[in-house]
């Protein structure tokens, strides 16, 4: 019999790459997706027609069509990766972050609890829900592992630590195999537009056809050339720099997801890369994938993307899930950065809409 597993979130980033991974496994995979009015499952269009995988309709937020799928897939394994997932947003919307967030996985738990045979269980929990805290190691290193302190510092991050105690509670008071991972940010080639690594990566990929197109209009002058640039060339917006993050890739992250559910006992983990970046640090590394090291001129600081509250300084130990999982990250920032700014120009080239200009 093949293992059978449900994934709630799975036309997102993580859900995609999850949903892979267990199929590569020989799962039975059951996403779940909500109704919305235009396509949301371009990430995982290319598993429709495998036999293996079915896409239920569903939310979060609706106990009933919750405890519907669960009863009727009787799965091993069951993945809450459905979140309004975006911090700045949840200051805008912070009741239906709260909504889909905190109460969306307790609707989960509260259907698992009710079945006869309970899946396994697996919260996606964030490194947002320490905020301004870190530990500090003998030499002053700033870091975040199991045991730093949580302060939230966003209605995201307050949603996420509900939903993260509330697992943590159910594991204990109903003896549930429910496992929370303390992911730290991880991106990739399908991250959504509007998180800074994708906004950096989309902006800087059209850069690059806008001076391949510059250079075929046979402006000769070099002064010329340069004020054309200089005015002509679109501008990515921007708001705080100086954040700083651990950033790892999600093929990654979700293998940290799946070992956690195969552990004799439910646990919580950390999922880091044990690095830090600033946000001027991706940006860099981004512009010299197309050999530009001045993109000052190119960049335009926007208030309304600074966060009335900021979680300045992320880096995680990943020790406890290197020891007990033997899980390590395989792609390094490096990598992470031109796989998504050569994906983004191979996007372009094949003609898809520029996607610089998203807020
Ligand atoms: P994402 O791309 O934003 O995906 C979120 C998923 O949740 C999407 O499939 C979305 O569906 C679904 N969803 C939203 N509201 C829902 C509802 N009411 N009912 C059912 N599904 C709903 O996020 P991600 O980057 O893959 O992250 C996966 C999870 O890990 C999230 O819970 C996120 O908060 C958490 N996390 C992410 C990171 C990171 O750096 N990526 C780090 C730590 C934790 P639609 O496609 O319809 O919008
Ligand atoms: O911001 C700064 C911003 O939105 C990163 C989510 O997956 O990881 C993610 O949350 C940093 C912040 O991710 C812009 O202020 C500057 O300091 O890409 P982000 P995030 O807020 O760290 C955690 C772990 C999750 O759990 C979340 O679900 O970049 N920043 N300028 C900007 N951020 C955005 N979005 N846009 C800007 O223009």
């Amino acid at each position: 019999m093949k293992q059978k597993a449900i994934i709630f979130g799975v036309t997102g980033q993580d859900g995609s790459y999850l949903a892979e991974l267990l199929l590569d496994k020989g799962y039975y995979v059951i996403g779940v997706s909500r109704r919305t009015s235009t396509p949301n499952t371009s990430r995982i269009d290319h598993l429709f027609g495998k036999d293996s995988f079915v896409l239920e309709s569903g939310d979060v937020l609706d106990f009933s069509s919750v405890y519907n799928i669960l009863w009727k897939h009787n799965a091993d394994e069951v993945y809450n990766l459905a979140a309004q997932s975006h911090v700045g947003i949840s200051f805008k919307q912070p009741a239906a972050t709260w909504d889909i967030t905190a109460k969306g996985c307790l609707n989960i738990l509260e259907g698992v609890v009710k079945l006869s045979k309970k899946p396994r269980f697996y919260q996606a929990s964030s490194s947002e829900m320490f905020g301004d805290t870190f530990s500090e190691d003998a030499n002053g290193n700033k870091f975040q592992n199991e045991t730093t302190k949580f302060n939230p510092q966003s209605p995201y991050a307050i949603a996420k630590l509900a939903a993260h105690n509330l697992t943590e509670l159910y594991r204990k008071t109903h003896g549930l195999h429910a496992s929370c991972g303390i992911l730290f940010n991880h991106e990739s080639e399908r991250r959504g537009e509007n998180f800074v690594t994708k906004k950096i990566s989309s902006y800087v990929a059209s850069l690059k056809k806008f001076f391949d197109e510059a250079d075929n209009l046979g402006i000769e002058d070099e002064t010329l050339f340069q004020n054309y640039i200089k005015d002509a060339s679109p501008k990515l917006s921007l708001g705080n720099l100086r954040a700083c993050r651990d950033w790892g890739h999600a093929k990654d992250y979700v293998r940290a997801m799946w070992l956690m559910l195969q552990q004799e006992e439910p646990d919580t983990y950390v999922i880091a890369t044990g690095e830090t970046h600033s946000v001027k640090n991706f940006l860099e590394d981004s512009f010299a994938c197309i050999g530009i090291t001045d993109y000052d001129a190119f960049i335009k600081t926007d208030k309304n993307q600074f966060r009335p509250s900021e979680v300045p300084y992320l880096k995680g130990d990943y020790s406890k899930a290197k020891e007990k999982l033997g899980w390590n990250p395989e792609i390094s920032f490096e990598d992470l950065v031109s796989t998504m700014v050569q994906y983004d120009i191979a996007r372009l080239t094949n003609d898809k809409q520029p996607t610089y200009s998203v807020q």
